[in-house]
């Protein structure tokens, strides 16, 4: 091969090109990164095609725009999601097997970009994919973390956190886009010229900008993702480092970069919030400004915006976008003010994600002050206008000597959206009751969905083949079409190779677990999975419990027939919250308890899993058979995770909490373990006085459990390590753990009545699947495109 041979004559050779020619390697020493490598090169060469003719589309057409603004985007592995939505991936796997190559080894060569955190980071990865695969002309906009969210291990159980290197490798989908930069303003002070207030910033910093496509299932649209990273205005300064300052010579690069180094710095210092703020100032303004800069390059009226640009807050972090649109059509194009607002607030729009107080950010005023000096006169100017148009309201944006994000997302915005049908409901009556009063339009639901791309289709090889094989491969496409597996459900044939799926995933997963994780988990127990960030209110240590009280049980009748179990948990706790780490320390010391217990080994184990992230979710979620979803009532916004499990055949243990709701009517109350008090119950129970303590007495098993951890049963070195859990359990227990437990306990023992019976489980799973057709991101994005964009599809879809 020769270098004017374009690497476009066929896949093979595509690769082969890439291999010598870009990345300067001979074939026969080539190591796996070099292969991956020249294999990515090739599949992104058959994206930028189809990414340029979408972009010209979009010209042509002058069509809106959406814009989904986000702290998180958690995209994970992109190779194999770009390979199969280009239909790629038998010619890959041949091409590599031809070099003589281990395919899914090269495919797990590639790092997890773990740009997000959790259930919302993976959710605008979802919408992402959603959006190109709909021909929805959008961009995602957000940071390009350096080092993303840490990296999980464990010392003695305990949580330790190091550095993701995710981009220590070249990172062959990104483009790096050298013009696109901008450079942005922090703090200095607000004067008067001309008799017009405008804003002399003291630090500059410059944002630049590297792109992702993302290309949609079939390869007929592709979007972009384009991610920040901060860097100094002068790098370098030659004077301090010629003067032997070597360090201080590249300070201000440094610092420029500090901005884009970490996901969710630990906040709890001064310090950390001012970061944080900085975050998401820089990532808002270089959006805001890209967003404008591309609607001007094509029209002059800025009153159009609204009809051409549709912004989306995902969450409050991006809430100041609002403000700084206003000041740069205000301050810096010159409009009325009242018309720069409105034309804002005709074009944002905010998602909220959580009603958990911790998560409606809000701001000390000194701060916001220091740093966005001017962006502090333009919301209280937005608020005056608000609080004129509604006399008779009752919140404002500040107050407390506090900046609320919360408030002012919902006043800037055209529409506010939940999660989730209860989610939204919520909305109305308790955080946002007063503003959906005075706004009654306002509240919009889009219950989530997950991408059956990733969450199905490639995560879940065999079951992907079986379904394609009885009902055809439009599923992918049409997730509601696996309704059409219904009928196959009452078919013992058709039920038994459904069967032999989720047993040859399990055997997978035990062959992984043996060879990474060293321990041997017996492939005919109920695998059964709570993976999510660790929270109290996602009661990880509810389930714990259980699995303490499961033990004692068993260990007393040893001769009953217990339903064989491995608990497997997995998950990340926020680096300053140590009530979640010491729950990740108790049930790392209770599986070691527990694990080496020779009595009731055969029939329950343990584990945790470390450093949980999207990689491991597509290996555990098709070998589960059971999901956890056991929120307090009230607290889950929606969840995702419960979605992915019912799609991939695992029943739900769960509360009526976020989606599960939905997912419960949807697959069949016979075909879901409930248990727990309701949203309503739950805020009357806390009222209670002495509500856990009362239901610990109440509950022989839980109040055996609790002593257990008391007593210093799972750590004798240290009795009274778990102390402040069992103070808490107790005592405030804000999150129900006591009250529940005694529900949890029944439906988990229904659990495993019906596990029992392996024909009934099956049936259960399979119309899980066969019914979770509606969770797919398509259908959440074309509500997003009706109810709140306005946007068309440029592929007719929708
Ligand atoms: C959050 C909510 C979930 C919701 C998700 C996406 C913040 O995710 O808690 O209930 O499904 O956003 O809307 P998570 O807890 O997984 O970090």
């Amino acid at each position: 091969m020769a270098r004017d041979d374009t690497p476009k004559t066929g896949f093979r050779d595509a690769i082969l090109w890439h291999l010598t020619y870009t990345l300067g390697k001979d074939p026969d020493h080539a190591q796996i990164l070099d292969w991956r490598l020249a294999l990515s090169h090739a599949v992104r060469d058959r994206i930028v095609d189809r990414w340029v003719e979408a972009t010209r589309a979009t010209y042509r057409a002058d069509a809106k725009r959406v814009y989904y603004l986000s702290m998180e985007f958690l995209i994970g592995r992109l190779l194999e999601d770009n390979i199969v939505n280009l239909q790629l991936a038998d010619q890959a796997q041949a091409a590599m097997e031809s070099f003589g190559l281990d395919y899914r080894g090269i495919l797990l060569d590639e790092p997890d970009a773990a740009l997000g955190n959790g259930g919302l980071g993976r959710l605008a990865a979802c919408f992402m994919e959603s959006l190109a695969t709909l021909g929805c002309p959008a961009y995602g906009y957000g940071i390009r973390y350096e080092h993303g969210l840490f990296r999980q291990s464990f010392a003695d159980g305990r949580q330790i956190e190091a550095p993701e290197h995710w981009l220590q490798q070249p990172y062959v989908w990104q483009f790096e886009r050298a013009e696109a930069s901008f450079t942005l303003g922090f703090g200095g002070r607000v004067v008067t010229r001309d008799g017009k207030l405008v804003w002399e910033p003291e630090n500059l910093v410059q944002s630049e900008a590297y792109d992702i496509p993302v290309i949609g299932w079939r390869g007929d649209w592709a979007n972009t993702l384009r991610l920040w990273a901060g860097r100094a205005v002068d790098p370098f300064d030659l004077e301090r480092f010629n003067a032997g300052d070597f360090t201080a010579a590249a300070e201000a690069e440094a610092l420029a970069r500090t901005i884009s180094r970490v996901l969710y710095p630990e906040d709890s210092t001064e310090k950390g919030k001012r970061l944080r703020l900085t975050q998401e100032y820089f990532f808002s303004a270089a959006s805001i400004r890209d967003i404008l800069r591309r609607f001007e390059a094509d029209h002059a009226d800025l009153r159009q915006l609204p009809q051409k640009v549709a912004i989306q807050l995902n969450d409050t972090h991006p809430a100041i976008a609002g403000p700084e649109l206003v000041r740069l059509l205000h301050d810096e194009r010159g409009l009325p003010f009242d018309e720069a607002l409105a034309i804002t607030q005709g074009c944002v729009n905010y998602t909220n994600h959580t009603l958990l107080p911790e998560a409606l950010e809000s701001w000390g005023e000194g701060l916001f002050a220091d740093l966005l000096p001017r962006h502090l006169q333009i919301i209280d100017r937005i608020d005056d206008a608000h609080g004129r148009a509604h006399p008779d309201r009752r919140n404002t944006v500040r107050g407390d000597g506090r900046v609320r994000m919360g408030e002012l997302s919902f006043i800037m915005s055209n529409r506010v959206n939940g999660v989730s049908a209860l989610h939204t409901g919520l909305m109305k009556t308790t955080v946002f009751a007063d503003q959906h009063r005075l706004h009654p339009d306002r509240i919009v639901n889009e219950t989530n969905g997950v991408t059956p791309r990733r969450w199905l289709h490639s995560c879940n090889p065999r079951l992907s083949g079986l379904i394609t094989e009885t009902i055809g491969d439009g599923w992918i496409g049409d997730l509601e079409q696996l309704q059409g597996l219904e009928p196959h459900v009452a078919d013992p044939g058709w039920l038994a190779r459904f069967a032999a799926v989720k047993a040859a995933n399990k055997a997978d997963l035990c062959n992984w677990a043996l060879r990474e994780h060293h321990v041997t988990l017996n492939p005919d127990a109920l695998f059964d999975v709570q993976i999510k960030r660790i929270h109290e209110y996602k009661r990880q240590h509810l389930n714990i419990l259980e699995t303490i009280a499961l033990w004692q049980e068993m260990r007393e009748i040893p001769s009953s027939d217990w339903t064989a179990r491995v608990k497997i948990f997995a998950g990340k706790a926020a680096p300053g919250y140590f009530f979640a780490k010491d729950i990740i320390r108790l049930i790392n010391d209770v599986a070691a308890v527990i694990n080496a217990d020779a009595t009731t080994n055969e029939k329950l184990r343990v584990i945790y899993l470390p450093n949980y992230n999207v990689t491991l979710a597509e290996r555990l979620i098709p070998a589960a058979d059971l999901s956890e979803q056991i929120s307090t009532a009230g607290k889950e916004a929606s969840g995702t995770g419960n979605m992915k499990f019912a799609l991939n055949g695992a029943p739900t243990i769960g509360t009526l909490d976020g989606a599960n709701v939905e997912i419960r009517e949807l697959v069949g109350a016979e075909n879901f373990f409930l248990f727990g008090l309701t949203a309503e119950e739950a805020e009357a129970r806390r009222t209670l006085p002495d509500h856990a303590a009362r239901a610990v007495s109440a509950d022989p098993r839980l109040t055996r459990a609790v002593e257990a951890i008391r007593s210093g049963a799972f750590s004798p070195d240290e009795p009274d390590r778990y102390a402040g859990i069992v103070e808490n359990l107790t005592g405030a227990d804000y999150f129900l753990v006591a009250s529940d437990f005694g529900d949890y306990w029944r439906a988990q023992r229904e659990v495993d009545f019906t596990y029992a019976d392996r024909d009934t489980w099956a049936r259960m799973a399979a119309l899980n699947v066969a019914r979770s057709g509606w969770f797919s991101s398509d259908r959440t994005i074309r509500g997003y495109m009706r109810d709140i964009w306005n946007a068309k599809s440029l592929l007719g879809q929708g």
